[in-house]
């Protein structure tokens, strides 16, 4: 059992070191919620994947925030004795807002990890000391610049690209791709923009040995991504529809994806990306680990989720550098054959260094009981 002390809410700002296009916008910087819980026994840190505006999922930043100071928050420090796996049944009053959830769950149980010595990565039940990564591309301005990134991505090790793809900037961009790279493992993530009306699209891309494409089309629309699956060889990866466990198994029951893509802030948190895990290998669907950009906080519970046995494809579990030129925790290095390791000190194992982290804060606010 474990009481709250406090909770300290920051907003962080860290430039990103290229602007980041998808096909909903351009991220030229990370901006993000940092949570950290003070229990009697330690404290530990969790990350809000939520981002400035609500582009990608519902939440946003600002949202985020009232969300955990006003209702999540309060209701933790209510809770009074508690152990991680209540959280659920604590925060059940609040409707959807997995992100605001997810960092507020995932910062207590690194407290309750910290408290005890046990590493996240055994607790989740990991079976690997490193993980496999990969890396997303943005959309280039160019085919010629998309060309020489993923050459340079190459080049670091990188075992697999994904390419960011927008209606009109599709097609012809992983052609040149696949021509330049005819071994790489390849996939394409279209960020839900895409109709069925584009099934020649996709039609299109079969020729390009692909491993996946993610999200083609609407992030509530399971159904239709169950017909376009059916109309393809190439394996679907649902992510932005999959927002609980019971989502991706629905998903799965559906034909609507035959792989699925885990982000644990966009599920609630480390404990339901495991459950999300749990359905998909009962089904034996492959599972990779997703990434919003994380600092190194978020990045380390990525790690830890990606060394779980049904994470059988390489993550977006890059090193530090392909986002930040300093990050808020020591960096974390990929090594030349495309691993990184899985953090091995008890938690999530890693710490924001103090003056990073001031020199990012935005915004500050403690809430005690
Ligand atoms: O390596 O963290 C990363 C980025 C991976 O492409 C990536 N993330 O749609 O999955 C996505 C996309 C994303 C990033 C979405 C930030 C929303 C915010």
């Amino acid at each position: 059992m474990t009481r709250v002390r406090a909770v300290e809410l920051r907003l962080v700002g860290l430039p990103l070191v290229r602007p980041f296009r998808t096909s909903f916008g351009t991220s030229t910087e990370k901006v993000c919620v940092l949570a950290r819980v003070e229990t009697d026994a330690a404290e530990g840190w969790g990350e809000c994947v939520a981002d400035i505006e609500p582009d990608f999922s519902a939440e946003f930043n600002e949202g985020a925030w009232l969300v955990m100071r006003d209702f999540l928050v309060p209701a933790l420090v209510r809770a009074d004795d508690v152990t991680v796996d209540e959280l659920d049944r604590v925060f059940a009053f609040v409707r959807g807002n997995q992100m605001a959830k997810a960092t507020i769950v995932d910062a207590f149980l690194d407290a309750e990890l910290r408290a005890r010595g046990e590493p996240l990565a055994a607790y989740l039940g990991a079976t690997s000391a490193r993980v496999a990564c990969g890396v997303s591309v943005g959309i280039t301005p160019t085919i010629d610049e998309l060309l020489a990134q993923v050459e340079g991505y190459l080049e670091e090790g990188y075992r697999r690209i994904k390419l960011k793809i927008e209606p009109g900037l599709d097609v012809e961009r992983v052609a040149a791709v696949r021509a330049a790279f005819p071994e790489i493992m390849l996939s394409v993530d279209a960020n839900a923009a895409y109709t069925l009306d584009d099934a020649d699209t996709f039609r299109a891309l079969e020729a390009y040995d692909l491993l996946m494409i993610e999200q083609p089309l609407h992030h509530d629309d399971l159904v239709r991504h169950a017909s376009l699956q059916r109309m393809l060889r190439t394996d679907l990866c649902l992510d932005e529809s999959i927002r609980s466990a019971a989502l991706a198994r629905d998903a799965i029951e559906l034909g609507a994806c035959r792989i699925v893509n885990i982000k644990q802030g966009r599920v609630g948190g480390a404990l339901e990306a495991r459950r999300v895990h749990d359905v998909a290998r009962e089904a034996d669907v492959p599972v990779w680990c997703g990434g919003m950009l994380e600092t190194g906080i978020g990045r380390a519970l990525n790690l830890a989720l990606a060394a779980m046995p049904g994470f059988t494809l390489p993550g977006d579990t890059s090193g530090s550098s392909r986002y930040f030129s300093e990050d808020l925790t020591a960096p974390f290095v990929m090594a030349p054959d495309g691993t990184m390791a899985v953090p091995r000190r008890p938690g999530i194992g890693v710490d924001p260094l103090p003056e990073r982290l001031e020199a990012c804060t935005l915004r500050r606010e403690t809430i005690r009981p």
